[in-house]
This record gives structure tokens, C-alpha cells and sequence, in this order.
């Protein structure tokens, strides 16, 4: 499998992350990308290859101007108007209050923040540009013809919406490849969302379309991040309704459990019939990833690749989260490669 990859992620690399009151060094930090990498050279899963630029289009297809105006100037804006810190929000729009954006940086940053731990800093907008387009050259490759392809995309970009950033993602890499597929011949695309986290951004972006369908597998919101989407009771709206699957799943949740619920998303995704899968590869499931909950072991995402590949689609795996360890390469690599081994027989 070859994987797409630019060593430009490491112009995201924030001082900070606000956590439990403190400001800690971000969970989503560039060691990450290497762990993962250097596991792909490790096994010679496949040729490395840097993405092509594919420019802004595929990306205003997704998010709106303004919101890409604001990321592009948001850390300039920021430090002129001579704040000392990296940029993050301290004000929200809450419940009944205006929708109108603000001028100054300080509420702007209110008005597109969808959580606070997320540090904007100078790079952010050029790693983040550049982990889009690793998702674009990804899907390029699948277009052309590859099963398979795996987009190394840091930062991650699930949670991000078509006019918010969050939860450590600017740009939504897998629904930026979606509606690239659609947008070169593709009828439909299903999205198998695996990160720990629910993908609120990919399920907004959709919830009303019918030529995307989403399926997540995550950690219960009312106990977790993003705690205000990505229930059960969410299953789409107009057109879409029907066409957004949501597993929602409680703390300690064991592989046995979680494959279940993967089974029957599988089934969804195959009544569905899409011309391609997205899988919004997050390893933050595993048993010693400290924000997250599950208790996936290493072997189990061997397991969990395999699974994938018996839906017999083109897969184009994209990455998302997965924190701190050196297992996130040992985990991301296993579901690539028992989805290859899968795939062979
Ligand atoms: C892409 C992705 O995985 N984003 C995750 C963003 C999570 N940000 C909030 C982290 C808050 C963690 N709280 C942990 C409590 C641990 N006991
Ligand atoms: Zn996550």
C-alpha cells in the first residue's frame, strides 16, 4: 500500500494545549507523524510518496470563505494586535446569542473555535493546507485505480466543520477527499469513521446529503469529547436522513464489543453500495492512549483492518488521532497491514 506523506506537518507543533486548567504540551504534537512513518519504512509497507497541490478548490468545496480567510490570518492578526500567547478562544457564541461575526481577532476566534484546547499558531494554516492535499493525493491515487492508498494526514481533520476548527483539526481531510470523489465521477461515498472521537465535523458537513453516508464508531459524547454530537438518535436529516449511522460506546469498551458495532456498520456501508470508503483512521481506541477510553489492544487492529478489507471497496484510509505513544505507528501500521494480508487471500 503506498502511503502519501509531507514532512510540511511539522509546521503545526503548538507550545500549548488547555488541559484540566493547565497548559500542557498538545497531545497532537509532530512526534506523532514520525512514530507512524517510520513503522510504514520499518515493515516496507510501500512506497512514501510527498502529495501533489491540488490547490484551494477541493477545499472551498468543503469550507467556507470566510472560514479559510480566517485560518489564513488568524496568527497574524492575532500577535499584531500584540497578544503574547498562541491564539484561543475566550469567548463562545452561546445559547441565544448573535450569529454576526466580529472584527477584532480576539472575537473572531470565539466565532469559528468549536473547543478551546486547540492553540492556533503560526503554521498552523500551511501544515494544515499541506494534510489536506496529502488527503487529496491520496484520493487521486484511488481515482486512478489503486485498492487502497494511505494518507498520512497531519493535523488530523474530523472534527473540524465547514466553518469551525477544533479538537486539534483545522481542515476536514476525509470530507475534502469525499467530495473530491464526488466531484470526479463518483456517485457515492461512504465514510467509516474508527478515531476514538466522534467526527462531528464529517457528520455536519453530510447530515443532509444522501451521496455521502457516515458511520462512526466512538466514545459515548455524553461522557467525552466532543461531548455535543455524535448520538444514536443522530441518523440525518431531509435527504440525509437515514444516510448517518452513529455507535456511541461507554467507558472500558473491549474489542469484542467495538468489532460488533463495526460489523454492523460494515453491513450498513455494504446495503449502501459506494463507489469508494473513506476510513477516518483514528488509533486513540487503544488501551494506553491517555485522553481516550476503549481498551483496544495492539493486535486487535490487525483484526479491525482485515475486517475492513472484507467489505471489498477501494480503501482510502486517512488519518485522524491517536496520542503520545510509540504504539500509534505499531497500531496504524496493523490495520493497513491486516488489511493487505486480508485483501490477498
Ligand atoms: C482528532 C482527535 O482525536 N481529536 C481529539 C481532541 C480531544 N480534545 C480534548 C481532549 C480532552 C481530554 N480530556 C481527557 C480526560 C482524561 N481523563
Ligand atoms: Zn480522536
Amino acid at each position: 500500500m503506498e502511503t502519501i506523506f509531507t514532512e510540511k506537518h511539522r509546521l503545526r507543533d503548538a507550545k500549548t494545549e488547555l488541559f484540566g486548567g493547565e497548559l500542557v504540551q498538545p497531545h497532537e504534537r509532530p512526534s506523532r507523524a514520525e512514530y507512524v512513518i517510520n513503522r510504514v519504512r520499518d515493515v516496507a509497507l510501500g512506497p512514501v510518496s510527498d502529495p501533489q497541490d491540488f490547490g484551494l478548490d477541493p477545499i472551498l468545496a468543503i469550507h467556507k470563505p470566510d472560514f479559510v480567510e480566517f485560518l489564513q490570518t488568524a496568527w497574524n492578526r492575532w500577535s499584531e494586535a500584540g497578544f503574547k500567547g498562541e491564539a484561543m478562544p475566550t469567548t463562545w457564541v452561546g445559547r441565544r446569542m448573535s450569529d454576526k461575526r466580529p472584527n477584532f481577532i480576539e472575537g473572531q476566534i470565539g466565532y469559528y473555535a468549536l473547543a478551546g484546547e486547540t492553540s492556533l499558531t503560526d503554521g498552523t494554516w500551511e501544515a494544515a493546507y499541506a494534510s489536506a492535499q496529502v488527503a487529496l493525493t491520496g484520493a487521486d491515487r484511488i481515482n486512478k485505480g489503486a485498492g487502497s492508498v494511505f494518507s498520512l494526514c497531519r493535523p488530523p481533520g474530523h472534527h473540524a466543520t465547514a466553518d469551525m476548527y477544533g479538537g486539534y483539526c483545522f481542515l476536514n481531510n476525509a470530507a475534502i477527499a469525499a467530495q473530491y470523489y464526488l466531484d470526479t465521477g463518483a456517485k457515492r461515498v461512504a465514510i467509516l469513521d474508527v478515531d476514538f472521537h466522534h467526527g462531528n465535523g464529517t457528520q455536519d458537513i453530510f447530515y443532509t446529503r444522501d451521496d455521502v453516508l457516515f458511520v462512526s464508531l466512538h466514545g459515548d459524547p455524553l461522557e467525552t469529547f466532543p461531548y455535543h454530537l455524535g448520538h444514536a438518535d443522530e441518523t440525518g436529516e431531509g435527504k440525509g436522513d437515514g444516510y448517518n449511522v452513529n455507535y456511541p460506546m461507554p467507558p472500558a469498551t473491549p474489542f469484542e464489543i467495538w468489532q460488533s458495532a463495526l460489523s454492523k456498520g460494515l453491513d450498513r456501508i455494504a446495503d449502501y453500495g459506494p463507489d469508494v470508503l473513506i476510513d477516518s483512521l483514528g488509533v486513540d481506541t487503544f488501551e494506553n492512549d491517555p485522553i481516550s477510553f476503549f481498551k483496544l489492544k495492539s493486535g486487535d487492529f490487525t483484526t479491525m483492518g482485515a475486517d475492513i478489507a472484507r467489505a471489498g471497496l477501494p480503501t482510502h484510509f486517512i488519518m485522524e488521532g491517536g496520542y503520545d505513544v510509540e504504539e500509534i505507528g505499531v497500531n496504524a501500521v496493523n490495520v493497513l497491514q491486516g488489511f493487505i494480508s486480508e485483501q490477498g487471500k
